[in-house]
């Protein structure tokens, strides 16, 4: 980013104390009732590839009144595209939200073999949770363009949660830059700065797509990563399920069978003692603001590297040693800043969101 939005209007002085201080916050990056100072629901598009925690991401999304989803975009990730979009037309369906616009894209990422994930998103990505047919219609639009196409109608005030792979959103932002600064913000489910879970370093949406992903962080726009620094500690019970099934009903019987199957299938691997829910949390960050704590750090992706490609790479202090050539070696001569282009989701109350997930799925 040539400026950024964590930079502008900084002093010298200021930004010098960025270097040795890091701003740590309980959402104090941004306003509390964010797109929510007049009572309107907050626009946001959800790029998902569903998949267990996209479905219940698209539930929470679609059941909560602080948002207005503007479009349901599908990228091939969890599932091959057309697997995911017809889930996705199912969990509209479901929800009865075929009003809201549900497009197909990216088929694979961009420069790798596609990287489903039946283990943890069982055969049909619901966990074998079984849906009626979809009785929403499939739009015709390519994800991509139907993204550039509502950032354009609607400047500044569409809030894109990216919850899959990021090829979409890379190319949207490929076919069309101007959207950059016409995004409020991009709020997205992936990375981690303290493991992986593909790899020892890289989470799986970014591990998914790499390219797609540097192009999405290094494209100057406001971006909140929701990692698994958060989302891994924030865990479903089965007495959060059993709450779900005391409201018997169609959303609450698909998304308490999903959330079983999320909690068998994350206990089985000996490492969770419950269900993560990894894509519900970022359109939870976008409900409540006071959800998370972050921290403002220079991220990038690493797009090489033999044991770390697909990670996060996260710089804490946001500095790095200036060193410069003395004779035949180099010479440090002390730090540099650089300037933090993500707000890292570093703690969670987690509590407090699954309390919010479960409520809101169960109409409470
Ligand atoms: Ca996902």
């Amino acid at each position: 980013m040539t400026e950024s939005v964590f930079a502008r209007g900084l002093g010298r002085k200021t930004a010098f104390l960025c270097v040795v201080m890091t701003f740590v916050c309980f959402g104090c990056d941004v306003p509390a009732a964010l797109g929510q100072e007049h009572g309107e629901p907050t626009k946001v598009i959800l790029d998902t590839d569903p998949g267990t925690d996209d479905a219940l991401a698209m539930l929470l999304a679609f059941n909560s009144p602080e948002l207005h989803v503007e479009a349901i975009t599908v990228v091939a990730g969890n599932m091959t595209a057309d697997a995911g979009f017809e889930n996705a037309l199912k969990i509209a369906s479901l929800a009865g939200r075929c009003d809201v616009p549900v497009a197909k894209g990216a088929i694979r990422p961009l420069l790798q073999e596609l990287n489903t994930g039946k283990f943890w998103n069982g055969a049909n990505g619901l966990g074998g949770a079984e849906l009626p047919p979809a009785k929403c219609k499939a739009g015709a639009a390519f994800a991509p363009d139907l993204i550039i196409e509502l950032v354009h109608k609607y400047p500044h005030q569409i809030t894109l949660i990216p919850v899959g792979p990021l090829t979409n959103i890379a190319i949207a932002v490929a076919k069309d830059p101007a959207i950059v600064p016409l995004v409020k913000e991009v709020v997205l489910m992936g990375g981690g700065i303290t493991g992986g879970n593909v790899t020892a370093v890289a989470e799986y949406n970014i591990h998914s797509d790499p390219e797609a992903a540097s192009i999405v962080f290094n494209a100057g726009w406001p971006i909140t990563m929701v990692g698994l620094d958060v989302t891994e500690i924030t865990l479903v019970t089965d007495e959060d399920v059993a709450r779900l099934e005391s409201k018997p009903g169609p959303e609450t019987t698909f998304a308490a069978a999903v959330a079983r199957f999320q909690i068998g299938t994350y206990q089985g691997t000996g490492i969770f003692h419950g269900g993560a829910v990894h894509d519900a949390m970022a359109v939870g960050q976008v409900i409540d603001r006071t959800i998370l704590k972050t921290q403002d750090m220079r991220v990038d992706i690493e797009t090489d590297g033999k044991f770390t490609r697909g990670m996060t790479v996260a710089n804490r202090k946001n500095a790095i040693e200036r060193n410069v050539p003395e004779g035949d070696h180099l010479q440090s001569m002390g730090l540099e800043a650089v300037e933090p282009n993500v707000h890292v989701a570093v703690g969670a109350d987690s509590r407090k969101f699954v309390d919010m997930l479960i409520g809101r799925i169960s109409g409470k």
